[in-house]
């Protein structure tokens, strides 16, 4: 089969277009050492304990790849991007949330957060990505770890993930409370909270 018939196996979603990659952010980008990276998994948990991940468990767990686009909400969408880290299955499991605990808020290391699903959260193509191309993340991409969720709208991720923690409640992150979709899942196209 020729190249050009091969079927695209990253059609743009409904309501976007392709743009090349420019990390965008609210504030300054942190400079976050490396080997003080922590993970802080906390809230509802099943045995009520507060679990910090730092790089050591991070790098014990199975490395993955992983391509996907990153779809922001405001209609771009990068070309596909190799992602690497673990699968956040993998870290919810090592930390598991309490019976009915079933919303998840993600903080960043300064100021930003994004509440997500549960079952979103344990995606097999959801990431705590640490590598893209091949390549270990720049500051502005994220690094040390960057929360990334490809079939959900680029907000839900984290760049410079810091918090995990579970709620029987969604939380309003900073673009949940600016109006944008609790759940934001890009096939629906959930952009706005008011489309219900
Ligand atoms: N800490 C933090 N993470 C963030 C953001 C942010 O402002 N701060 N913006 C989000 C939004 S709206 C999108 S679309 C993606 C953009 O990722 P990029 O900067 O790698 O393109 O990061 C998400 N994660
Ligand atoms: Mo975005």
């Amino acid at each position: 089969m020729a190249l050009a018939d091969a079927p695209d196996a990253h059609p743009l979603p409904p309501g976007q277009h392709e743009t090349s990659w420019q990390p965008v952010h609210y504030g300054r980008v942190p400079r976050l050492d490396v080997a003080g990276w922590r993970l802080t998994i906390g809230g509802q948990t099943e045995d009520g304990s507060l679990t910090v991940l730092d790089r050591e468990a991070l790098l014990a767990l199975p490395w993955v790849e992983v391509e996907a686009r990153l779809h922001c909400v405001a209609r771009m969408s990068t070309p596909p991007l190799r992602w690497g880290g673990v699968r956040m299955r993998e870290v919810v499991d090592l930390a598991p949330p309490a019976e009915g605990a079933g919303h998840v808020l993600l903080a960043a290391a300064r100021g930003y957060a994004a509440c997500v699903a549960l079952a979103d959260l344990v995606h097999p193509d959801s990431l705590l990505a640490t590598h893209v191309d091949g390549q270990p993340l720049t500051p502005e991409q994220g690094w040390p770890g960057r929360v990334v969720l490809p079939h959900l709208y680029g907000f839900k991720g984290p760049k410079w993930v810091a918090e995990l923690t579970y709620h029987h409640q969604p939380q309003l992150g900073w673009w949940e409370s600016h109006g944008y979709h609790p759940r934001a899942l890009v096939a629906q196209e959930e952009r706005f909270a008011h489309q219900g």
